[in-house]
């Protein structure tokens, strides 16, 4: 499929090495990945949902061992550890290449090797970079197809001679925790990953290329790589503002994305785009503004939560040609099913284990709270008419976001670029299901990319303000969101999902210097007055509660804060003197 010599050396060298049986080029087209389908039917693999209901949808279970994402067998394999930075697991990549070079030697005897040549981005776009993922799983194949663009095109975008793409192996092996590796190497565009069949874990394009490895590309050639959703926000009059936001994994991305106007905002014509859910590739244009562009072509959203209110339109996007891994099959009429997607689970099913479920075991959940779907964007209602536009949107603001029951105003806009971020590295959010490990912990998450940057966070802080020094006047504004803020009985006070609108037209409004707003030691802060609450139940003593800064908890956060800087040989001094500036306003 290609002569390109870099792409054929590496694949032989990588042959001799795992000793495939068969070699199968993905070249991307209907009949191929059609073949693949059955392949992966017949070997029980995918279990094909109802065709009428949901045309070209399968379900997938994973090992019960391998659900999510693995922060502490996740490595960045940097020649110098200072590279590496404290906020990353650092290996020598000689001994990382040893290591896995052991478990990888013979890996794929009497198992084909696909190759699936993928760019993230658009086709044709000269902000695009090609990987080339080789894997033994049929599964990654189909969902690399549904998240990237890939095949034969891909290849043609990276040319004849080109050496300029991200080298991915992957096999399954034995799906063995104990030797579970994801390994960046960031200096040699490679990514090497073993014993998982799990997405993050799995499907390279996404996080370990898309951010670990595009982060340090973003750094050097001078443009960010970053965990943000990118939506538009358009007006009665036509006009489109687009914001990028940054939350944690499961913190609510592909829901603000992909909101549906309340109807206070419907009525006047009001409109949401999404471009994209997860990632933005950002750079300056040639205006001077800061430009997105969402490199991936899917969602791999969450399941459990979604449904026709929470979220719509990502329900509608599962609806023909997705793949559900890890959610319950309901027997009765070959569908799915997870909790919080209606009141009425099946009574005859299969849980996310594989074994018979009748939806009234209370305690045993039948999907895995981190089981996934993953959609064409195409698919959805309200992708954006720019969704395919390689200049990408241009950027209004930037939001940064968590999930904090308490401290964290439901939203405040930083007094400035450098201020916003400081406020997006002292990020903080209460940790979810979406990684191994415990659920509700407090955990400090800079621009939500602590598991993501493929570098020392020090540097990638550097890069910011560097980037906002190059954006100047033109640089988007800054804003901090949370929707989490609870009660003394632990529920959630902010309506959240579509309402979270209301929120995004004080920032429009904000970037437009259309809105007023309060100074805070924190930050802007709307009048409570101008967070629109016609049709809710909550009154404007409630949205003032909301937006209380109580200096007893954030001195509290200060030394929290304090902690988390502490970690950092190489601290920006911009930020220190942006932690000293918040607490002498808070006195
Ligand atoms: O598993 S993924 O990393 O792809 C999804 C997520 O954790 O955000
Ligand atoms: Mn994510």
């Amino acid at each position: 499929m290609t002569q390109n010599k870099n792409v054929l050396n590496w694949i032989e060298k990588i042959k001799e090495l795992v000793n495939p049986d068969k070699v199968v080029w993905i070249d991307g087209s209907e009949e191929q990945l059609k073949a693949i389908s059955a392949e992966s039917e017949a070997a029980g693999e995918l279990h094909r949902l109802n065709e009428e209901l949901l045309p070209g949808c399968f379900l997938h279970r994973t090992k019960a061992n391998d659900v999510a994402r693995v922060e502490h067998r996740t490595f960045i394999c940097s020649r110098d550890k200072n590279d590496c930075g404290p906020t990353n697991n650092w290996w020598d990549p000689k001994e990382a290449y040893a290591t896995l070079g052991e478990l990888f030697k013979n890996s794929y005897a009497g198992r084909t090797m696909y190759v699936i040549p993928y760019c993230m981005g658009q086709i044709g776009s000269e902000f695009s970079k090609v990987g080339i993922e080789l894997t033994d799983s049929r599964y990654v194949v189909l969902n690399m197809d549904i998240m990237t663009r890939m095949g034969r095109k891909a290849l043609e975008q990276l040319g004849g001679e080109s050496d300029d793409f991200v080298r991915g192996l992957h096999c399954t092996a034995d799906i063995d925790e104990e030797k579970r590796y994801i390994c960046q190497f960031p200096e040699d565009n490679a990514i090497w990953s073993i014993n998982s069949a799990y997405g993050g874990n799995v499907l390279l394009g996404k996080k370990c290329f898309a951010l670990r490895i595009a982060s340090y590309q973003g750094k050097n050639e001078g443009w960010m790589a970053e965990h943000m959703l990118i939506l538009g926000l358009e007006n009665p009059q036509g006009e489109v503002n687009y914001v990028t936001a940054a939350f944690p994994s499961a913190c609510g991305k592909t829901n603000l994305a992909m909101l549906i106007p309340p109807e206070v905002y419907k009525k006047q014509g009001y409109k949401v785009w999404c471009v994209g859910d997860d990632i933005s590739w950002l750079r300056i244009g040639p205006d001077g503004r800061l430009w997105a562009v969402n490199p991936e072509n899917g969602f791999f959203g969450v399941a459990p939560g979604t449904n026709a209110k929470s979220n719509f339109n990502a329900l509608e996007s599962t609806k023909k040609d997705t793949i559900f891994t890890n959610v319950v099959l309901n027997l009765d009429n070959n569908t799915v099913w997870w909790e919080g997607l209606d009141k009425n689970p099946p009574k005859k099913a299969i849980d996310w284990l594989g074994q018979p479920w009748d939806g009234s075991t209370a305690s045993a959940k039948g999907a895995h709270p981190n089981s996934r779907f993953t959609a064409p964007a195409k698919n959805c209602p309200c992708i954006s008419p720019e969704f395919d536009n390689p200049a990408g949107v241009p950027v209004s603001a930037i939001i940064f976001g968590g999930r904090r029951a308490k401290t964290a105003p439901l939203v405040y806009q930083s007094f400035d670029w450098q201020h916003g971020v400081f406020v997006g590295s002292t990020m903080a959010s209460e940790t979810t299901a979406a990684a191994a490990g415990a659920v509700g912990v407090v955990r400090r998450d800079p621009m939500a990319m602590l598991p993501f940057c493929g570098y020392h966070m020090g540097d990638y802080f550097g890069h910011w303000l560097e980037m906002g020094k190059k954006l100047g006047d033109k640089a988007p504004k800054i804003f901090n969101v949370n929707w989490f803020r609870t009660d003394d009985k632990g529920n959630f006070i902010w309506p959240g999902f579509g309402d979270n609108m209301r929120v995004l037209m004080w920032i429009v409004d904000r970037c437009a210097g259309k809105a007023g707003a309060l100074e805070t030691p924190v930050g802007y802060e709307p009048e409570p007055e101008d967070i629109n609450i016609e049709g809710l139940d909550i009154t404007v003593d409630t949205v003032r509660d909301l937006l209380s800064v109580d200096p007893e908890l954030w001195r509290a956060e200060l030394a929290g804060i304090k902690e988390f800087y502490a970690k950092f040989d190489r601290l920006p001094e911009e930020l220190r003197a942006e932690l000293a500036k918040l607490e002498e306003r808070l006195g």
